[in-house]
Protein backbone atom coordinates (compact mmCIF):
# COMPACT_ATOMS: atom_id res chain seq x y z
CA UNK A 1 0.00 0.00 0.00
CA UNK A 2 1.12 3.23 -0.69
CA UNK A 3 2.53 5.09 2.48
CA UNK A 4 1.51 8.60 1.45
CA UNK A 5 -1.96 7.09 1.08
CA UNK A 6 -3.62 8.59 4.47
CA UNK A 7 -6.20 6.07 6.05
CA UNK A 8 -9.87 7.28 6.17
CA UNK A 9 -10.69 9.59 9.20
CA UNK A 10 -12.21 7.63 12.24
CA UNK A 11 -14.72 10.06 12.88
CA UNK A 12 -17.75 9.28 11.74
CA UNK A 13 -19.04 12.05 9.37
CA UNK A 14 -21.80 12.27 6.79
CA UNK A 15 -21.45 9.39 3.96
CA UNK A 16 -24.77 9.40 2.54
CA UNK A 17 -25.74 6.47 4.74
CA UNK A 18 -28.54 6.75 7.17
CA UNK A 19 -26.62 5.20 10.57
CA UNK A 20 -23.74 7.93 9.68
CA UNK A 21 -25.92 10.60 8.71
CA UNK A 22 -25.32 12.78 11.32
CA UNK A 23 -21.88 12.93 13.54
CA UNK A 24 -22.94 12.10 17.05
CA UNK A 25 -19.93 11.69 18.54
CA UNK A 26 -20.31 15.70 19.42
CA UNK A 27 -18.16 16.70 22.71
CA UNK A 28 -19.30 17.90 25.83
CA UNK A 29 -20.13 21.76 25.83
CA UNK A 30 -19.02 23.00 29.18
CA UNK A 31 -21.45 24.95 31.31
CA UNK A 32 -21.86 29.04 30.18
CA UNK A 33 -19.86 31.47 32.77
CA UNK A 34 -20.63 34.55 33.14
CA UNK A 35 -18.27 35.57 29.64
CA UNK A 36 -20.61 33.40 27.59
CA UNK A 37 -23.77 35.12 29.19
CA UNK A 38 -22.47 38.49 28.31
CA UNK A 39 -21.32 37.28 24.73
CA UNK A 40 -25.04 35.79 24.28
CA UNK A 41 -27.79 38.28 25.51
CA UNK A 42 -25.24 41.67 24.31
CA UNK A 43 -25.03 39.73 20.94
CA UNK A 44 -28.88 38.54 20.34
CA UNK A 45 -31.62 41.31 20.60
CA UNK A 46 -34.04 40.86 23.63
CA UNK A 47 -37.35 40.27 22.34
CA UNK A 48 -39.56 44.14 21.88
CA UNK A 49 -42.34 42.74 24.05
CA UNK A 50 -39.78 40.93 26.97
CA UNK A 51 -40.63 44.59 29.05
CA UNK A 52 -44.17 44.30 29.09
CA UNK A 53 -43.75 40.76 29.94
CA UNK A 54 -41.65 41.49 32.92
CA UNK A 55 -44.30 43.32 34.39
CA UNK A 56 -46.77 41.18 34.12
CA UNK A 57 -44.51 38.75 35.54
CA UNK A 58 -43.91 40.89 38.27
CA UNK A 59 -47.31 41.27 39.65
CA UNK A 60 -48.43 37.78 39.24
CA UNK A 61 -45.38 37.37 41.70
CA UNK A 62 -46.73 39.95 44.34
CA UNK A 63 -50.23 38.63 44.23
CA UNK A 64 -48.52 35.32 45.47
CA UNK A 65 -45.69 36.39 46.76
CA UNK A 66 -47.25 33.76 49.82
CA UNK A 67 -47.87 31.02 47.48
CA UNK A 68 -45.49 28.61 46.05
CA UNK A 69 -45.45 29.66 42.31
CA UNK A 70 -44.19 27.10 39.59
CA UNK A 71 -42.35 28.19 36.49
CA UNK A 72 -43.60 25.78 34.00
CA UNK A 73 -41.53 25.88 30.39
CA UNK A 74 -43.26 23.36 27.71
CA UNK A 75 -42.53 22.92 24.20
CA UNK A 76 -39.96 23.01 21.72
CA UNK A 77 -37.93 26.35 20.66
CA UNK A 78 -37.23 27.16 17.21
CA UNK A 79 -34.36 27.89 15.42
CA UNK A 80 -34.91 30.74 12.98
CA UNK A 81 -32.86 30.85 9.51
CA UNK A 82 -33.36 34.11 8.43
CA UNK A 83 -34.61 37.09 10.11
CA UNK A 84 -37.75 37.77 7.97
CA UNK A 85 -38.27 34.29 8.64
CA UNK A 86 -39.68 31.83 6.23
CA UNK A 87 -37.41 28.56 7.22
CA UNK A 88 -36.49 27.45 10.62
CA UNK A 89 -35.44 24.02 12.84
CA UNK A 90 -38.02 22.93 14.96
CA UNK A 91 -38.38 19.85 16.50
CA UNK A 92 -41.43 17.55 17.99
CA UNK A 93 -42.67 18.55 21.04
CA UNK A 94 -46.36 19.74 21.58
CA UNK A 95 -46.13 20.53 25.11
CA UNK A 96 -48.08 17.83 26.53
CA UNK A 97 -46.06 17.19 29.20
CA UNK A 98 -46.06 20.85 30.26
CA UNK A 99 -49.66 21.82 29.75
CA UNK A 100 -50.62 18.27 31.51
CA UNK A 101 -48.32 18.92 34.59
CA UNK A 102 -49.22 22.66 34.87
CA UNK A 103 -52.77 21.38 35.83
CA UNK A 104 -51.88 18.80 38.40
CA UNK A 105 -49.92 21.64 39.94
CA UNK A 106 -52.59 23.95 40.08
CA UNK A 107 -54.65 21.29 41.65
CA UNK A 108 -51.88 20.87 44.05
CA UNK A 109 -52.06 24.55 45.36
CA UNK A 110 -49.46 25.71 42.93
CA UNK A 111 -49.87 29.62 40.84
CA UNK A 112 -48.37 28.56 37.70
CA UNK A 113 -46.55 30.93 34.97
CA UNK A 114 -46.75 28.78 31.75
CA UNK A 115 -43.89 29.77 29.41
CA UNK A 116 -44.51 28.00 25.81
CA UNK A 117 -44.67 27.53 23.07
CA UNK A 118 -46.76 30.07 21.29
CA UNK A 119 -49.60 27.57 20.02
CA UNK A 120 -48.56 24.56 21.30
CA UNK A 121 -50.96 22.83 23.75
CA UNK A 122 -52.34 24.71 26.74
CA UNK A 123 -54.05 23.49 30.35
CA UNK A 124 -57.18 22.81 30.09
CA UNK A 125 -57.40 23.65 26.46
CA UNK A 126 -55.45 20.78 25.55
CA UNK A 127 -58.60 18.30 26.21
CA UNK A 128 -60.23 20.26 22.91
CA UNK A 129 -57.68 20.98 21.01
CA UNK A 130 -55.70 20.27 18.05
CA UNK A 131 -56.21 17.47 15.13
CA UNK A 132 -57.12 14.32 17.57
CA UNK A 133 -59.48 16.37 19.76
CA UNK A 134 -60.98 18.67 17.86
CA UNK A 135 -63.22 21.07 20.10
CA UNK A 136 -65.94 20.46 17.31
CA UNK A 137 -66.28 16.54 17.71
CA UNK A 138 -67.77 17.49 21.41
CA UNK A 139 -70.48 19.65 20.33
CA UNK A 140 -74.03 18.83 18.68
CA UNK A 141 -76.41 20.81 17.05
CA UNK A 142 -80.34 21.11 19.23
CA UNK A 143 -82.92 22.99 17.65
CA UNK A 144 -80.55 25.49 15.64
CA UNK A 145 -78.45 25.75 19.04
CA UNK A 146 -74.70 24.92 19.51
CA UNK A 147 -74.37 22.21 22.73
CA UNK A 148 -72.09 20.13 24.27
CA UNK A 149 -72.82 16.10 23.35
CA UNK A 150 -73.86 15.10 26.55
CA UNK A 151 -71.66 12.14 26.70
CA UNK A 152 -69.26 14.44 27.06
CA UNK A 153 -71.50 16.74 29.50
CA UNK A 154 -69.87 15.71 33.04
CA UNK A 155 -65.91 15.52 31.54
CA UNK A 156 -66.70 19.10 29.75
CA UNK A 157 -67.88 20.52 33.29
CA UNK A 158 -65.35 19.28 35.57
CA UNK A 159 -62.73 21.03 32.74
CA UNK A 160 -64.29 23.90 32.65
CA UNK A 161 -64.37 24.66 36.24
CA UNK A 162 -61.05 24.08 36.78
CA UNK A 163 -60.12 26.34 34.16
CA UNK A 164 -62.34 29.22 35.66
CA UNK A 165 -60.84 28.22 38.94
CA UNK A 166 -57.57 29.31 37.88
CA UNK A 167 -58.74 32.60 35.86
CA UNK A 168 -60.80 33.75 38.74
CA UNK A 169 -58.45 33.42 41.02
CA UNK A 170 -55.59 34.62 39.05
CA UNK A 171 -53.40 31.35 39.04
CA UNK A 172 -52.42 30.64 35.87
CA UNK A 173 -50.34 33.35 33.92
CA UNK A 174 -49.39 32.15 30.12
CA UNK A 175 -46.51 33.20 28.28
CA UNK A 176 -45.22 32.83 24.64
CA UNK A 177 -41.95 32.40 22.82
CA UNK A 178 -41.25 31.21 19.66
CA UNK A 179 -37.11 31.07 19.09
CA UNK A 180 -34.83 29.76 21.25
CA UNK A 181 -33.62 33.69 21.82
CA UNK A 182 -37.58 34.36 23.05
CA UNK A 183 -37.22 31.55 25.12
CA UNK A 184 -33.59 32.12 26.76
CA UNK A 185 -34.07 36.01 27.23
CA UNK A 186 -37.45 35.11 28.91
CA UNK A 187 -36.72 32.43 31.33
CA UNK A 188 -33.62 34.44 32.67
CA UNK A 189 -36.09 37.79 32.67
CA UNK A 190 -38.71 35.90 34.28
CA UNK A 191 -36.21 33.99 36.58
CA UNK A 192 -35.29 37.18 38.15
CA UNK A 193 -38.72 37.84 38.49
CA UNK A 194 -39.31 35.29 40.79
CA UNK A 195 -35.99 35.93 42.96
CA UNK A 196 -38.50 37.28 45.71
CA UNK A 197 -40.88 33.99 46.60
CA UNK A 198 -36.54 32.53 47.49
CA UNK A 199 -37.51 28.59 48.32
CA UNK A 200 -41.22 28.80 47.08
CA UNK A 201 -40.31 28.92 43.30
CA UNK A 202 -39.89 26.33 41.44
CA UNK A 203 -38.48 25.95 37.70
CA UNK A 204 -40.09 22.97 36.23
CA UNK A 205 -38.13 23.38 32.98
CA UNK A 206 -40.16 20.18 30.08
CA UNK A 207 -39.47 22.77 27.01
CA UNK A 208 -37.26 21.23 24.41
CA UNK A 209 -34.67 23.72 24.09
CA UNK A 210 -32.42 24.16 20.86
CA UNK A 211 -28.69 22.66 21.01
CA UNK A 212 -28.08 24.66 18.33
CA UNK A 213 -28.65 28.01 16.80
CA UNK A 214 -27.71 30.58 14.20
CA UNK A 215 -26.43 34.04 15.88
CA UNK A 216 -27.62 36.93 15.17
CA UNK A 217 -24.41 38.40 13.03
CA UNK A 218 -25.16 35.76 11.06
CA UNK A 219 -28.59 35.21 10.52
CA UNK A 220 -29.53 36.25 6.58
CA UNK A 221 -32.19 39.18 6.22
CA UNK A 222 -34.09 37.73 3.64
CA UNK A 223 -35.62 34.43 2.81
CA UNK A 224 -32.26 32.02 1.58
CA UNK A 225 -33.01 31.38 -2.22
CA UNK A 226 -31.89 28.27 -4.25
CA UNK A 227 -29.98 28.92 -7.13
CA UNK A 228 -30.19 27.11 -10.45
CA UNK A 229 -27.83 23.93 -10.30
CA UNK A 230 -29.46 22.49 -7.53
CA UNK A 231 -26.37 23.48 -4.72
CA UNK A 232 -26.64 22.66 -1.35
CA UNK A 233 -27.42 24.33 1.60
CA UNK A 234 -24.80 23.95 3.89
CA UNK A 235 -25.48 25.43 7.37
CA UNK A 236 -23.48 26.58 10.12
CA UNK A 237 -24.36 26.33 13.34
CA UNK A 238 -23.38 27.39 16.90
CA UNK A 239 -23.74 25.43 19.88
CA UNK A 240 -27.33 27.24 22.49
CA UNK A 241 -24.14 28.26 25.70
CA UNK A 242 -25.55 25.73 28.88
CA UNK A 243 -26.96 28.34 31.14
CA UNK A 244 -28.62 26.43 33.50
CA UNK A 245 -25.89 26.74 35.91
CA UNK A 246 -26.27 30.24 35.52
CA UNK A 247 -29.92 29.73 36.45
CA UNK A 248 -29.14 27.57 39.47
CA UNK A 249 -25.99 29.78 40.74
CA UNK A 250 -27.18 33.51 39.39
CA UNK A 251 -30.64 34.06 38.09
CA UNK A 252 -32.90 31.68 40.73
CA UNK A 253 -30.44 31.12 43.62
CA UNK A 254 -32.45 29.71 46.26
CA UNK A 255 -35.28 28.07 44.08
CA UNK A 256 -35.67 24.42 43.25
CA UNK A 257 -34.84 23.76 39.94
CA UNK A 258 -35.90 20.66 37.99
CA UNK A 259 -34.51 19.82 34.65
CA UNK A 260 -36.06 16.96 32.11
CA UNK A 261 -33.92 15.01 30.10
CA UNK A 262 -34.88 13.29 26.65
CA UNK A 263 -33.18 10.74 25.25
CA UNK A 264 -34.12 8.00 22.13
CA UNK A 265 -31.25 5.50 23.33
CA UNK A 266 -32.33 3.67 26.51
CA UNK A 267 -28.61 2.43 27.30
CA UNK A 268 -27.54 6.18 27.77
CA UNK A 269 -30.73 7.79 29.37
CA UNK A 270 -29.64 7.22 33.28
CA UNK A 271 -25.80 8.38 32.48
CA UNK A 272 -26.81 10.96 30.61
CA UNK A 273 -29.80 12.14 33.44
CA UNK A 274 -26.85 11.71 36.27
CA UNK A 275 -24.28 13.96 33.86
CA UNK A 276 -26.73 16.85 33.79
CA UNK A 277 -27.04 16.39 37.66
CA UNK A 278 -23.47 16.49 38.46
CA UNK A 279 -22.28 19.24 35.87
CA UNK A 280 -25.48 21.90 36.73
CA UNK A 281 -26.00 20.54 40.26
CA UNK A 282 -29.78 21.35 40.71
CA UNK A 283 -32.25 19.14 42.46
CA UNK A 284 -33.89 17.02 40.05
CA UNK A 285 -33.67 15.61 36.75
CA UNK A 286 -36.17 13.90 35.17
CA UNK A 287 -34.86 11.25 32.66
CA UNK A 288 -37.53 10.10 29.65
CA UNK A 289 -37.12 8.67 26.26
CA UNK A 290 -39.14 9.46 23.43
CA UNK A 291 -40.90 5.96 22.99
CA UNK A 292 -41.80 5.77 26.01
CA UNK A 293 -42.20 9.51 27.99
CA UNK A 294 -46.12 9.24 28.32
CA UNK A 295 -45.79 6.07 30.65
CA UNK A 296 -42.75 6.23 32.42
CA UNK A 297 -39.99 8.49 33.79
CA UNK A 298 -36.86 8.08 36.17
CA UNK A 299 -36.09 10.72 38.69
CA UNK A 300 -32.23 11.13 39.09
CA UNK A 301 -31.44 13.37 42.35
CA UNK A 302 -28.27 13.53 44.43
CA UNK A 303 -27.78 11.12 47.62
CA UNK A 304 -30.47 9.29 46.47
CA UNK A 305 -31.43 6.22 44.50
CA UNK A 306 -32.75 6.62 41.04
CA UNK A 307 -36.84 5.92 40.98
CA UNK A 308 -38.55 5.48 38.43
CA UNK A 309 -42.28 6.38 38.19
CA UNK A 310 -44.43 4.40 35.72
CA UNK A 311 -48.05 4.08 34.72
CA UNK A 312 -49.46 0.05 35.49
CA UNK A 313 -51.35 -1.79 32.62
CA UNK A 314 -54.10 -0.73 33.65
CA UNK A 315 -53.95 3.28 34.66
CA UNK A 316 -52.40 3.21 30.97
CA UNK A 317 -55.91 1.63 29.79
CA UNK A 318 -57.92 3.86 31.54
CA UNK A 319 -55.88 7.11 30.65
CA UNK A 320 -54.27 8.26 33.64
CA UNK A 321 -51.96 11.24 32.76
CA UNK A 322 -48.66 9.98 34.28
CA UNK A 323 -48.00 13.64 35.25
CA UNK A 324 -50.68 12.87 37.80
CA UNK A 325 -47.50 10.54 39.48
CA UNK A 326 -45.08 12.81 38.38
CA UNK A 327 -46.87 16.40 40.01
CA UNK A 328 -46.82 14.84 43.96
CA UNK A 329 -43.36 13.31 44.02
CA UNK A 330 -41.97 16.68 42.67
CA UNK A 331 -44.22 18.83 45.68
CA UNK A 332 -42.94 16.58 48.07
CA UNK A 333 -39.90 17.16 47.13
CA UNK A 334 -40.57 20.92 46.92
CA UNK A 335 -41.89 21.10 50.93
CA UNK A 336 -38.63 19.14 51.75
CA UNK A 337 -36.77 22.07 49.98
CA UNK A 338 -38.57 25.12 51.41
CA UNK A 339 -38.38 23.53 54.86
CA UNK A 340 -34.44 22.85 54.76
CA UNK A 341 -34.23 26.41 53.39
CA UNK A 342 -36.46 27.48 56.35
CA UNK A 343 -34.23 25.80 58.76
CA UNK A 344 -30.65 27.36 57.17
CA UNK A 345 -32.10 30.65 57.85
O1 LIG B 1 -44.14 17.97 24.68
P1 LIG B 1 -44.16 16.49 24.82
O2 LIG B 1 -45.04 16.04 25.93
O3 LIG B 1 -44.46 15.80 23.53
O4 LIG B 1 -42.65 16.04 25.18
C1 LIG B 1 -42.13 16.35 26.46
C2 LIG B 1 -40.61 16.29 26.45
C3 LIG B 1 -40.14 14.93 26.01
C4 LIG B 1 -40.07 17.35 25.50
C5 LIG B 1 -40.13 16.60 27.90
O5 LIG B 1 -40.59 15.60 28.76
C6 LIG B 1 -38.61 16.68 27.97
O6 LIG B 1 -37.93 15.70 28.12
N1 LIG B 1 -38.05 17.88 27.85
C7 LIG B 1 -36.60 18.10 27.82
C8 LIG B 1 -36.05 17.80 26.46
C9 LIG B 1 -34.54 17.88 26.38
O7 LIG B 1 -33.82 16.97 26.83
O8 LIG B 1 -34.10 18.91 25.89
Amino acid sequence: MDSHIKSPPTRRLSTGERENAIDRTIPLFPPAIEIDEHNYFDNNEPPEYLEDMICCAQEFVSFHENNRVVLVTSGGTTVPLENQTVRFIDNFSAGTRGATSAEYFLENGYAVIFLHRQFSLLPYSRHYSHSTNCFLDFMEENDGKVLVDPKYQQEMLSVLRKYQTAKDNNLLLLLPFTTINQYLHTLRALSVALQPLKSRALFYLAAAVSDFFVPLHRIPEHKIQSKAGGNKLVMNLDPVPKFLNRLVDKWAPGAMIISFKLETDSSILLSKAKQALERYSHQLVIGNLLQTRKREVVFVEPDAPVLWIRLTPEQEAAGVDIESLIIPAVVERHSAWIRESDNSV
